[in-house]
């Protein structure tokens, strides 16, 4: 009986140390969202590697929130999708299992269809109206939606102007786009968009896309000119066109339930630790993608010009699918971000 006993106990103590053993090697530290000694870790996962302003502005979130929390609040970063891609990292955020994610606002549409007027093809100019109007009234509407889905949009980042890259030949017009196998985020506009436009697209998650590219399986992909250098897409794409079709924001995004456990002095700080890391990213982001144009002919791609003429050519290929989109997005929604932006370049 004591041997019995003995066992018992013996197994029940290597139970007991295995699961308090369990950290994850990858990160900066222990993976409890809230330790005993009243520390709250923030897991926080992104897509691009640790080379990109995504990456950058993550540490300075971390920064801001370790210093001004006085290390209550421990933010433990990964990124190169090391933690999933953007929709499963979101489904995360809402399971609790992580606590931060910063995704594209296209994925982000399969939970709040609201996020997908921001991949109306052609929608903002330029960067000065798209931060208006994301930092503005309307921007700041559109995250709010996102509490009935257990999660809080913190702020606004940039991913910035996207770009067609492809293995097969260079697009100049329109009709370079038939039948090219390209690679979409996961969001219906996108991938009707590409229809109208005569290619012949495919939803994918990014943590896939290198080697869907390397394999052949797609031909090309859009992203901004910084996400094509510092993944090395031009080590599997071989032209790159200005085609500048849509500026896609990142949406800053924490768990519901992790927030509102948070004190208020709390839920201050990692709020303007998100908005201030943000404006940093941006600012990364638009130096970046400046000089890596230059940086893609140099390993190579050929790059070609797209003329105004070949652009409203693509902007009335595409005007039906938004038009067949304003209902699904939200008209209210559409109408009140057309507005914003006719204000913003008052
Ligand atoms: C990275 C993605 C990426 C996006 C895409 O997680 O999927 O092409 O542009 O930046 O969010």
């Amino acid at each position: 009986m004591k041997k019995v006993l003995l066992l018992l106990s013996t197994v029940l103590l290597i139970a007991m140390l295995a699961a308090c053993g369990n950290g994850d090697s990858s990160g900066d530290g222990d993976e409890s969202a809230s330790g005993d000694d009243g520390v709250k870790t923030i897991k926080a996962g992104i897509g691009l590697n640790e080379d990109h302003p995504q990456y950058k502005g993550l540490l300075k979130f971390k920064e801001i929130v370790e210093k001004k929390t006085d290390g209550k609040i421990k933010v433990e970063t990964y990124h190169s999708g090391q933690l999933g891609d953007d929709r499963s990292m979101t489904e995360a955020l809402q399971l609790g299992s992580q606590e931060v994610t910063i995704p594209s606002t296209a994925p982000l549409a399969n939970f709040v269809p609201d996020f997908s007027v921001f991949d109306i093809p052609f929608l903002f100019p330029n960067t000065e109206v798209a931060d208006k109007v994301l930092d503005g009234q309307v921007g700041q509407d559109i995250l709010k939606k996102l509490e009935d889905q257990n999660l809080v949009g913190l702020a606004y980042w940039e991913n910035g102007f996207r770009d067609v890259t492809n293995s097969k030949h260079p697009i100049k017009t329109m009709d370079d786009f038939k039948g090219l196998k390209l690679r979409t985020m996961e969001n219906d506009l996108h991938l009707d968009a590409f229809k109208a436009l005569g290619a012949n697209p495919t939803p994918m998650a990014f943590t896939e896309l290198f080697t869907a590219m390397q394999q052949g399986t797609v031909d090309g992909q859009e992203n901004p000119y910084a996400t094509i250098y510092l993944q090395k897409f031009y080590e599997v794409q071989k032209y790159v066109s200005n085609t500048h079709h849509i500026y896609s924001p990142f949406v800053f995004l924490m768990s519901k339930d992790f927030y509102d456990g948070l004190s208020e002095d709390q839920q201050k700080i990692v709020k303007e630790a998100a908005v201030e890391s943000g404006k940093y990213e941006r600012k990364l982001n638009r130096e970046a993608n400046d000089k890596y144009l230059d940086k893609l002919q140099e390993e190579g791609m050929k790059y070609t010009e797209i003329s105004p003429e070949a652009r409203e050519e693509m902007k009335k290929a595409v005007q039906p699918v938004i038009d067949d989109y304003k209902s699904e997005i939200g008209e209210e929604t559409v109408d009140k971000v057309y507005q914003a932006i006719e204000d913003a370049q008052k």
